[in-house]
């Protein structure tokens, strides 16, 4: 199994220079680093060959995640702003393909964090988000995207995809190969009955896997997730993509905003506990799901 680790574990903002983050990462024993797609269409040429330089000098593959905005949600029932979603991947799909990025996930068939201030038309935007996903889909394969990861979110954070029974109802009312499930421990702590039956009922679909405690901290540092059970069902499904953790921990600039972290979660957050942190949660994950 390859192991992977979400940058913004140790920043605090979306689209950053990723480079620091890489070499991290590989020093703590991973295979990929996500990074966001914010930003990666705006990246000069030179910006991006470094970028992809400087993982493949650590060795380290690259993944994507990303949480569309508002004005790029490809579900929208406003037409203008549907396209405009699907000019933001149309100028984002090249620059994944220069890095080497064959593998993005997220709530990419809406936009993150919801609005839940303003009504919600679930049906309406499922009808609309399997229409123009078939189509994303087609402009993906062009780039050699092979895993568009619909990322199944808890209620507070998205509606459409709650849970991996409406997301295999999803993707397979999409029907493209490249269009798979993606799963997250921490959301489905909060939605599912029971994390391996959901991962069965994802099945083959399965392209993505998150990992994380229930309040988001690396995968080991809780007592609520049953790992062991998890990596039996990943195994039973034949999965063969990434796990990625996807840490949080610490409060403050727009990732603590956005994720809602409003304190530290550990009470030593220097450079170095982080990545020996980070180093341990490797070790873990291998005894789990190797
Ligand atoms: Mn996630």
């Amino acid at each position: 199994m390859k192991y992977g680790i979400y940058y913004a574990y140790w920043a605090k903002r979306w689209g950053v220079d990723y480079r620091p983050y890489i070499a991290r990462a590989a020093q703590a024993g991973f295979d990929y680093l996500e990074i966001s797609c914010a930003g990666l269409k705006d990246m000069s040429p030179s910006d991006i060959a470094a970028l992809k330089k400087c993982a493949d000098d650590h060795g380290i593959g690259l993944t994507g995640g990303y949480g569309p905005k508002p004005e790029e949600n490809i579900s929208s029932a406003d037409t203008a702003i549907a396209e405009n979603g699907m000019r933001f991947w149309k100028e984002t799909f090249p620059v994944m393909e220069k890095l080497g990025i064959t593998v993005v996930g997220g709530g990419l068939y809406g936009y993150w964090p919801v609005d839940y201030s303003k009504p919600i038309d679930k049906a309406g935007d499922l009808e609309r988000g399997i229409r123009n996903m078939k189509r994303l889909s087609k402009i993906a394969e062009d780039y050699g995207i092979t895993t568009l990861g619909m990322e199944v979110l808890n209620r507070h954070e998205g509606y459409m995809l709650n849970t991996a029974k409406e997301a295999v109802a999803f993707v397979e009312a999409i029907d493209c190969p490249n269009v798979k499930i993606h799963l997250d421990t921490y959301h489905m702590l909060l939605e599912e009955d029971d994390f391996v039956e959901a991962i069965h009922t994802a099945g083959t679909h399965l392209g993505h896997f998150h990992v994380g405690e229930n309040n988001r901290r690396l995968p080991g540092q809780g007592n609520i997730i049953p790992w062991k059970a998890i990596g039996q069902a990943l195994k039973d499904v034949h999965y063969d993509g990434a796990i990625v953790t996807e840490p949080f921990v610490i409060d403050g600039g727009q990732v603590g905003r956005d994720i809602r972290v409003w304190r530290k979660l550990l009470e030593d957050t220097s450079d170095a506990r982080l990545d020996q942190d980070a180093a341990e949660s490797v070790k873990f994950m291998h005894t789990i799901f190797d």
